[in-house]
């Protein structure tokens, strides 16, 4: 007893003495204002709860208002939705210690997109940019007891007021007078959901005397030995004091200063650890935290990650026109990866774990580069902080897509006030390589037929508003703000009618898909940089049955058909896959199929690409992802499930690559290798015949150097001209395999034979053993249960076993439960 009151005596004095130690704080207040909503159609009476951030369609769908608009042909039925006005409002109290600050400010961090806010019934702001927030001080209006409320105008209205203005008509439509995410107007993949809403947080943000805005580090120096920054404050204050400023840096002090020092603050890190794109180094980020002082009171702090590294687009003229690839801390870096589209037309129904999930899978197919293309959103900061924390380049597109925008100074005013906002706030990532104008505008406009019949005085003025756009506000905003960020006008560069298509810049092949040029078109026309190229598929059974609002695998139906956007699209599937390809008459098959079909084209292409390496230096395909559950170009689909191509393409971007091509009857086997470190080994390489049989085999050692692409193998295919339809060439390096097959899928002379699987539970899921005794094509493992496969669409070789594991929270699974598919199923 005795002893514990002596501790507890202890404990007080050692509180009394660690609080005296304790700097004071006197930080801005924050206080969110996401919670109490409510919201009804402008003309209505009835209120009903709304989530926040949100949108209108989705807080319909909660009370059951409208059908869910990604089934059937629901998406027709919801038009309304956005030709009417709708007001939302909250109640709510603040504290008398808020209240007493000197300053008081609502921060709107996002507002779909023509409202009216009113604070206690005084108008206080009005809004006309998505991508916009919007700060103002509430100070003299602001009570212990509030209303705020925000009523949003149908953008019809003021579209069709901007569209009277001009005396022609802007390609692509009305949605270019509106600044907001222009795939809610419908896309080739995507539904007409124009949202409106509250997308973003709001908060309340109360202080006295001071605040820091931002920070802002800009490299200086940048070598093995140190790291300079000089620090940018944007900083709120009316205090004479003279303050003083800590920078920590991994929770060490790193430097202080006060804020009457003449010269610009700078911060030297020691022995830099830098930032790389996860596939050729770690993607170190510092913690950096800034504290503000006024003698023992801490006034305000900021926190944020940063990796340090240096970025270069390189166009080096060379013989044939210039280069167009990353430079990342002086190493030529290959971009793989796909093009972003955001992640539902519904926003607010992306979650922290859907993001997770999604880089996930960008690494999970060894993909190094995500390009955010401008029909979509300026992603959420936890976007670009997992692209940061895992190492994925961000090709940043500003939001503006394939049409010609308006010129008049109001918009360009607000296009520049958004452009330097996102500027600024992902100018903190290290993974945002890239700013580019726009998608496909200049394209757009040199080879669409959007100057036809339109006066040269018009299309002075077109193009006119354009540059100032596109080559005068964004990149002098990006000049400005981003510090060592480059700026690309347009993606692509240059159109497939330029001769310098494949010359210089950046390119988007369309010939594949849109002109119905055969997959190996790709191998032929090999640009500088492939930003977009592509091929759709259906998507996964369990997206289409969500299609369908059951378990049937109806493709025909009106329903399905309303989530097929491209008008052509369901015929090139067919006519493509007739080229290649056994054309299946039952659904499930044929779905299959199509996958197969769109896995190999895009995997030609990447290949070809890859080989091609250092002429070519990047390969992103159309698309990435979907944003309901459609038939598309994606790899991922709507419910997070990998088609085959994206299962393909992780073999497609594997840091070594063995890739063939048949070259004058040799079949040339280049070794890709995207490490910075030289490898050596032996590569051998089998003629297998579907039995297992090997008919031809060798070996041979080789070398390879670091970040090379280089033929290391040639097989004259002469003495396999007669059977060839019945062999498969595998190769191996180390841990990597490659299978080539010298002629078609559908003129493969493959065997027939059961594959043989076995079923054990492990912990999360199930692992999958299985074997077969001939060669088995593109074995497909689906289930009626979520889950993922860890392998998929894979050839499982005779008298070899092969374990996949199926990850899923079901446990009520037998063997029936776990079906396969095979591509030999369909040679008869
Ligand atoms: C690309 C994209 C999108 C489109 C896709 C498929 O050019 O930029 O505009 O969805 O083509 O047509």
């Amino acid at each position: 007893m005795k002893s514990n009151i002596k501790h507890i005596g202890l404990f007080i004095l050692t509180t009394i003495v660690l609080s005296g130690c304790q700097p004071k704080l006197e930080v801005p207040i924050h206080q969110d204002l996401n919670t109490g909503w409510e919201f009804k159609k402008a003309t209505d009476t009835v209120w009903y709860a709304a989530e926040v951030p949100g949108n209108v369609h989705s807080d319909l769908l909660s009370h059951q208002l409208i059908e869910d608009p990604f089934v059937g042909a629901n998406e027709d039925d919801i038009q309304w939705v956005s030709d009417t006005d709708w007001e939302y409002k909250t109640s709510f109290n603040v504290s008398a210690d808020l209240l007493e600050k000197s300053n008081i400010e609502l921060d709107f961090e996002g507002l779909d997109t023509y409202a009216e806010v009113y604070l206690n019934d005084s108008l206080i702001l009005k809004t006309n940019n998505a991508f916009r927030s919007w700060q103002v001080d509430v100070k003299a209006a602001l009570q212990p007891e509030n209303i705020l409320r925000i009523q949003f105008e149908s953008t019809k209205v003021t579209e069709e007021k901007e569209k009277e203005k001009l005396s022609y008509e802007l390609p692509e439509g009305n949605r270019v007078y509106t600044r907001k995410a222009q795939f809610q107007y419908g896309w080739d993949w995507g539904p007409v959901i124009n949202t409106s809403g509250i997308w973003r947080p709001i908060k309340i943000r109360a202080w006295d005397t001071f605040k820091i805005n931002d920070v802002d580090l800009n490299l200086e120096v940048l070598n093995d030995s140190i790291a300079s920054f000089t620090l940018d404050m944007d900083v709120y204050s009316n205090t004479e004091e003279v303050l003083e400023y800590e920078v920590y840096v991994n929770d060490t002090l790193n430097t202080s200063y006060t804020a009457d020092i003449k010269e610009q603050p700078k911060l030297e890190i020691t022995k830099p650890k830098l930032w790389w794109p996860h596939n050729i180094g770690d993607p170190y980020l510092y913690d950096v935290k800034i504290v503000a002082k006024h003698k023992r009171t801490i006034l305000d702090t900021f926190q944020f990650k940063k990796g340090i590294r240096k970025v270069e687009l390189v166009q080096e003229k060379d013989s044939v026109g210039s280069s167009f690839y990353f430079r990342v801390n002086d190493v030529p870096v290959y971009a793989k990866g796909a093009n972003y589209i955001p992640q539902n037309s519904m926003q607010n129904k992306v979650t922290d774990q859907h993001y997770k999930d999604i880089i996930d899978d960008a690494l999970g197919a060894n993909m190094n580069m995500l390009r955010v293309w401008g029909g979509g959103i300026y992603e959420n900061d936890i976007f670009y902080e997992l692209c940061d924390e895992e190492g994925i380049m961000v090709w940043q597109d500003f939001m503006f897509a394939c049409a010609m925008y308006p010129g008049d100074e109001a918009f360009l005013k607000n296009v520049e006030e958004e452009a330097i906002e996102n500027i600024k706030r992902l100018n903190h990532h290290a993974s945002v390589v890239l700013w580019c104008g726009n998608n496909e505008s200049s394209e757009g406009w040199r080879r669409w037929g959007w100057q036809t019949g339109r006066s040269e005085e018009e299309k002075e003025e077109i193009w006119g508003n354009y540059l100032k756009v596109f080559d005068s506000i964004l990149p002098k905003a990006v000049e400005q703000w981003s510090g060592n960020i480059p700026y690309w006008e347009s993606s692509p560069s240059y159109g497939r009618g330029n001769p310098k298509y494949e010359l210089e810049g950046d390119a988007h092949d369309w010939w594949v898909w849109h002109d119905a040029y055969p997959f190996e078109h790709f191998e032929e026309r090999v640009p500088r940089f492939m930003s977009e190229y592509g091929f759709q598929s259906f998507p996964s059974y369990e997206a289409i049955k969500y299609i369908n609002n059951s378990d049937s695998l109806d493709i025909s139906s009106e329903g399905f058909k309303n989530h097929q956007k491209h008008v052509r699209g369901f015929q090139l599937i067919d006519e493509y896959m007739a080229r290649d390809f056994p054309v299946p008459t039952d659904a499930e098959d044929y779905v299959y199929m199509s996958q197969l079909v769109q896995a190999r084209g895009i995997t030609m292409g990447i290949e070809a690409h890859r080989r091609a390496k250092p002429y070519n230096m990047g390969s992103l395909y159309w698309q990435f992802n979907d944003c309901w559950p459609v038939v598309s170009w994606s790899g991922i689909d709507y419910l997070g499930n990998w088609k085959a191509l994206h299962y393909k393409t992780r073999a497609s971007f594997e840091d070594i690559l063995i890739s063939s091509k048949i070259e004058n009857y040799i079949l040339n086997t280049y070794i890709v290798n995207d490490k910075l470190e030289s490898d050596e080994g032996i590569l051998s390489i089998k003629v297998m015949n579907f039995n297992g049989s090997i008919v031809w085999e060798d070996s041979k050692y080789i070398e390879i150097e670091a970040n090379s692409s280089a033929i290391k193998h040639q097989l004259n295919l002469g003495s396999f001209q007669a059977n060839k339809d019945k062999f498969v060439v595998v190769f191996q390096f180390k841990e990597t395999t490659s299978h080539y097959y010298l002629v078609k899928p559908k003129d493969l002379k493959l065997e027939q034979g059961d594959i043989q699987q076995k079923i054990t539970k492990i912990n999360g899921g199930f692992s999958i053993e299985l074997s077969t005794e001939v060669h088995q094509k593109d074995v497909f493992l689906y289930s009626q249960f979520h889950g993922h496969f860890s392998d998929n669409f894979f050839d499982l070789l005779p008298n070899e076993t092969k374990t996949i594991e199926f990850i899923t929270d079901e446990t009520l699974i037998n063997d029936r439960d776990i079906k396969i598919k095979s591509f030999n199923n369909f040679i008869r």
